[in-house]
């Protein structure tokens, strides 16, 4: 397979999640560090060169081929022909199942649950400005009903989908093991406790950098 490289900034869960999937899959992947505080990811070089939107993750394949967007880049690492049903489930309604989880976590998860996260443990809620202040009670809502959500969901199961791990726990589990550090009380939430406790007795399983 061509060379696969992470741009990434460490710090982050939308990264952590295609480092994860390569990890478990047995993948090499280079990682090519950026701070996006010092706004790394904005520069003409990095938007020509990389990624048009300015943001990582972007999954570089060989010299040619950038993805953005953490889901695709998971889905293509796992969507290899030595891959198959692996972390990609082989029945379609299950792939669906998938796949309907992870735009839930594109959509509610990530939005609320890592901006939060980001707000709070990088920015400083004393140093936000008063545009994220109006936005801290509604993000704080809606990332509650996404966690009560995902509870419910994983009351009497392993996983999210089917019997074994799939895409679905990998980007999911990203920003929920440190949903704490946004101001969730984890406390509440046992069944995901215990899912994370499984996701990380997985072979192949690696720790976020500064995540226990
Ligand atoms: N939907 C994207 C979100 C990517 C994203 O939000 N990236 C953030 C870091 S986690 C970033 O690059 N922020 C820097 C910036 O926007 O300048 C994904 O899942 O990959």
């Amino acid at each position: 397979m061509d060379q696969l490289v992470l741009h990434e900034d460490p710090i982050s869960g939308n990264c952590y999640k295609i480092q994860l999937t390569a990890s478990l899959l047995g993948l090499p992947l280079v990682r090519r560090p950026y701070d996006i505080w010092k706004g790394e990811t904005r520069t003409p070089e990095f938007l020509t060169n990389i990624n048009p939107f300015g943001q990582i993750p972007v999954l570089q394949v060989g010299t040619d081929s950038f993805i953005p967007e953490s889901g695709a880049a998971c889905f293509f690492l796992a969507d290899g022909d030595d891959q198959k049903g692996r972390l990609i489930p082989e029945d379609r309604l299950e792939r669906t199942q998938m796949l309907r989880w992870m735009f839930f976590e594109q959509n509610q998860h990530e939005t609320s649950v890592a901006v939060l996260r980001s707000w709070a443990r990088f920015t400083g809620l004393g140093n936000l400005s008063e545009e994220q202040k109006g936005r801290l009670t509604a993000l704080g809502r809606q990332g509650e009903r996404a966690l009560t959500c995902m509870e419910a969901h994983m009351q009497g199961r392993e996983w999210f989908v089917g019997k074994k791990i799939s895409l679905a726990d990998v980007v999911l589990f990203a920003y929920t093991q440190i949903a704490h550090e946004g101001g969730f009380e984890m406390e509440n939430y046992p069944a995901l406790n215990q899912w994370i406790a499984r996701v990380k007795g997985v072979e192949g399983f690696v720790k976020m950098d500064g995540v226990d």
